[in-house]
This record gives C-alpha cells, structure tokens and sequence, in this order.
C-alpha cells in the first residue's frame, strides 16, 4: 500500500524545500501538501514537481474544520508532518492575532482530525525560541529538558501549540513526535528574514538594519540539513518524543551581515543600525545530542551553507523580485478538490 503523508505549510520556506525532498526521494509515498498560501506561500518554487504523480497540492486553511476534518475523513492519512504558521516574529509583535489562529487553533485542528481518523504518527515542527532565550555564556545550550518560557507572542503561540500536541499524547494516546528547530537559510528563504533580507538589499545596493547592537546570537542551520532531519524523526523517532535540531553554527547577527557583504563584494558601509526589536531575544543555541544519537548529522557548515545560499539567491533574482513586489501567487491548475 502507498503510504499518504500530509506536509501542512509546504508552500512555505521550509515546508517548500520538505515537499521537494520528499517528493523527490519517495516515489512510493503520495504526498499531499496543503497550504492556505498566505503572503508567505508560493507555488511557483514547485514548477519542477508540479506534474510528478505522487504529488498534490490543497489549498486549505488549518483551522477551517470542517474542511479539514472531511479531507482526513476521504484520505485516512498516515503521516502528518505540520509546518503551517505564521512564522515572523516582527509580524507578531504588531499584529499577535493571527498567530493565535492559524499557530494555536489551526494545531488542534490538525490534532483532532488526526486523532477521529486515527495516524501513523503527526509530526509538529517547532522552533527553538519556545525556550526562551540564553545569555551569552557560550557553555550554555537549550536542552529537550528546558522550560518552555516564550518571548514573543510568535513562540508563545509556538509553545502553545507544542504543549497541545504533548496533551493529545498523553491524553488520547496520539503517535507524535515535536521537533524544535534553530533558525534556518537556505534556498527560498523569505526575504523579510534576516539572510535573505541582507542577500536582497546589499544586491539592490540596499541599506540594511541592524537591530540595536548586532550582538543578538542565532544558531544557524541548513535547511536541507533541517528536512534530514525531520526525515529522520519521522521514520526513526520514538514516539512522544521531542528532537532538538540545531548544528552549532552560532553567529551574532553583525557577524553574518559582514560575511554576507563580503562573499558579494561590497560595502560595509551599508550595513545600518536601527531601533531594537521588542523583547529581543539574546541568544538561542541548540544542543542537538538526543537527534544526533537518533543518527543525524548535518552536512553544512555555515560557510559552506551561506555560500551555497548566496549562489541561489544570485541565480534565482526572478523569484525573490516577485515575492518581494508581492506579485507571484500562482494557482495550481490541478488542484484537488476535497
Ligand atoms: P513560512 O512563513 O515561510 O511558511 C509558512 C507557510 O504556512 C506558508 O506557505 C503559508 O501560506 C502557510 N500558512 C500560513 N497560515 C496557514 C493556514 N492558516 N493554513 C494553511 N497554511 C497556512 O514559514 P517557515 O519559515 O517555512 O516555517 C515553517 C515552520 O517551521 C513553522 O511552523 C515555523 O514555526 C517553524 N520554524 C521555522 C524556523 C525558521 O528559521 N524559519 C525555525 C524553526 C522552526
Ligand atoms: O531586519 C532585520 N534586522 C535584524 O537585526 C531582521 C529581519 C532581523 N534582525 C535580527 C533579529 C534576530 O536577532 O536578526 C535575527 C534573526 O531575525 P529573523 O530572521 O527575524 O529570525 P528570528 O526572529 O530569530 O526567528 C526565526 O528563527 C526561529 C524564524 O523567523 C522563526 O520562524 C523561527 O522559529
């Protein structure tokens, strides 16, 4: 029997790199993924599997039950993997709502049309700033152990959802696994974060902002060392488990600007400091033990991987042009229909 795996969010960035990789490596899985297409969805990144067999595309919101639950109902499927939210912590500072629906509502959604049609195993991808933040003692990591103590209504409604997938474990017996991520790059990066944002504006000959003093410390990870991972917890993870992913690639962001200026060639001149983010977390760092036992290891370093990054930027400028002008939603003409 194929087996049916449903990726929620994978017009996104990370979801979008997942789908092609499963896509891709899987010709025996069917996989299905269902995204609302927000300002942060793009179907255009698919062009290249969009007429593969064992792939489909729903346009659908999570927390939509109805539709939801009917889809689950038709297709019983076996995997869950959830990366659909809203994922821009300068978004949630200015408009927290939406993170409540689609990060919190939209999760239980999933949960319980996962739990009335029964599952393999759902799988929810979180992130490491559920923990809160660290000081700058570089001996000191965010363990699966931490407490959760979110900053931003962003990780808030992160953690939120995080402790609803714990709850359906252990109170309906759901098969689940949560993975908690560090930041990612890689290819089709949306360019209202940190890398693309700096790889776009220095391009365009840009200023680009700095928050406060530049000293804030990200742990940067591959996204395709990312969807190996996932991968990895999706066929191997033990069950209830939480992984953290993260391959000790920890920068402040002064630090990966001025690499960025210089692999282009220009200017530090442009780099431009401005008003801090509020509630701005200092330092996330992931101590990554638990997966690697598991049998993950990450094949880029942050030289290699910004590297790599920057050639794709440079040599997919028709798409970052489009999503930054807003002007490159296209619909799927074989759109399934539930
Ligand atoms: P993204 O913003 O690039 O993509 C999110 C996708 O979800 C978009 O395609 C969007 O259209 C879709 N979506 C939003 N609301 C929806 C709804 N109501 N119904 C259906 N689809 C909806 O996000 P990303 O950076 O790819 O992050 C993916 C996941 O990974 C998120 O859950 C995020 O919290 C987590 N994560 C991200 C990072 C990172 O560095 N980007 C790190 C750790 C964890
Ligand atoms: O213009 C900027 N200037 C700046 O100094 C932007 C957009 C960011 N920053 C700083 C803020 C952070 O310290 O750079 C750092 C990285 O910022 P973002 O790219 O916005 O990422 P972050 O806030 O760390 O969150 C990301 O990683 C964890 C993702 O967006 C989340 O979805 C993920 O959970």
């Amino acid at each position: 029997m194929r087996k049916k795996i449903l990726i929620t969010g994978g017009a996104g960035f990370i979801g979008g790199n997942f789908v092609q990789y499963m896509v891709n490596k899987y010709l025996e899985y069917d996989i299905y993924n269902l995204d609302l297409l927000t300002y942060a969805g793009d179907l255009t990144k698919h062009k290249e599997i969009e007429d593969k067999k064992n792939y489909f595309f729903i346009r659908a919101d999570i927390a939509d039950r109805e539709t939801i639950l009917a889809l689950f109902e038709k297709e019983k499927f076996d995997y869950v993997v959830h990366f659909a939210a809203e994922s821009h912590v300068d978004r949630s500072i200015t408009d927290p709502g939406v993170f409540v629906r689609t990060n919190v509502l939209g999760t239980q959604v999933l949960l319980d049309a996962a739990k009335l049609t029964g599952i393999t195993k759902f799988i929810h991808v979180s992130t490491d700033e559920v923990y809160g933040e660290l000081d700058f003692d570089p001996t000191t990591f965010f363990t699966e152990e931490t407490p959760l103590q979110p900053n931003s209504p962003y990780s808030a409604s992160k953690a939120s959802s995080d402790l609803l997938v714990r709850a359906y474990h252990e109170t309906y017996g759901l098969p689940v696994n949560i993975t908690r991520c560090s930041n990612n790059y890689g290819p089709y990066h949306f360019p209202e974060k940190l890398i693309p944002l700096t790889i776009s504006r220095v391009l365009n000959e840009q200023k680009v902002p700095i928050y406060g003093d530049g000293k804030n410390i990200r742990d940067w990870l591959h996204v395709f060392d990312h969807c190996a991972a996932i991968d990895l917890v999706m066929h191997e993870g033990v069950i209830g488990e939480v992984y953290n992913v993260g391959g000790h690639n920890e920068r402040t962001n002064l630090e990966v600007v001025k690499t960025i200026i210089n692999v282009l060639g220009k200017s530090e001149e442009l780099i431009e400091f401005v008003a801090d983010r509020l509630g701005h977390d200092k330092r996330y760092a992931i101590d990554p033990t638990k997966l690697e036992k598991l049998g993950w290891k990450p094949k880029y370093t942050f030289e290699t991987g910004i590297a790599q990054t920057i050639q794709w930027y440079l040599d997919n400028k028709e798409w970052w042009e489009q999503v930054i002008s807003g002007k490159y939603q296209k619909y799927f003409e074989k759109q399934y229909s539930i």
